[in-house]
């Protein structure tokens, strides 16, 4: 099995140390350590990436096609304003999960739009680091029970 891609957004970096009123004491090394043994103890391997940069972010969204079996992704703040973004996500046909931490509704009105909730699969948000726990539980159960069906010869 391809390993599961969590890609991280713009200052995403800077969690655990400013505003953990908003996006809670944890690190992102801390979650990241987490969903690998999330991960492992279901068999899969993750690969965990954090970028500031739009470019970089839409270049492993493209990796993501062939390289991943599901992709977990915080497009940060590129989730409100990017275009790009969503057209790297529509041309995908893995499962996608968006993740915040925060819950964006909850927030200014900037917050409330995403530009990457039409092209995903579904949407956890407001659990802090907990959102990504979930996002990657539910990757884990649609890839089994992919995985089970193809074995029953239910799918391609
Ligand atoms: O809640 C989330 O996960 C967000 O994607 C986090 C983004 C924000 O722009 C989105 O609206 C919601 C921000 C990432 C962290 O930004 C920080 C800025 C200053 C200090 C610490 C973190």
């Amino acid at each position: 099995m391809k390993p599961i891609f969590i890609l991280n957004g713009p200052n995403l970096n800077l969690i655990g140390e400013r505003e953990p009123e908003i996006y809670g004491a944890g690190t992102l090394a801390g979650i990241e350590e987490g969903l690998r043994k999330q991960a492992s103890a279901a068999g899969l391997e993750i690969n965990f990436r954090q970028t500031n940069h739009e470019g970089a972010l839409v270049d492993w969204i493209q990796e993501a096609r062939h390289a991943s079996s599901a992709l977990i992704l915080n497009a940060g703040a590129y989730t409100h304003t990017s275009i790009a973004v969503m057209d790297a996500l529509r041309a995908l046909s893995i499962p996608i999960a968006e993740v915040h931490l925060s819950n964006i509704f909850k927030r200014e009105s900037f917050r409330h739009r995403s530009y990457v909730s039409p092209a995903v699969t579904g949407v956890i948000c407001g659990f802090g680091a907990q959102s990504y726990r979930l996002a990657l539980a539910a990757m884990i159960e649609i890839l089994e029970s992919s995985s089970a069906a193809s074995h029953r010869g239910l799918h391609a």
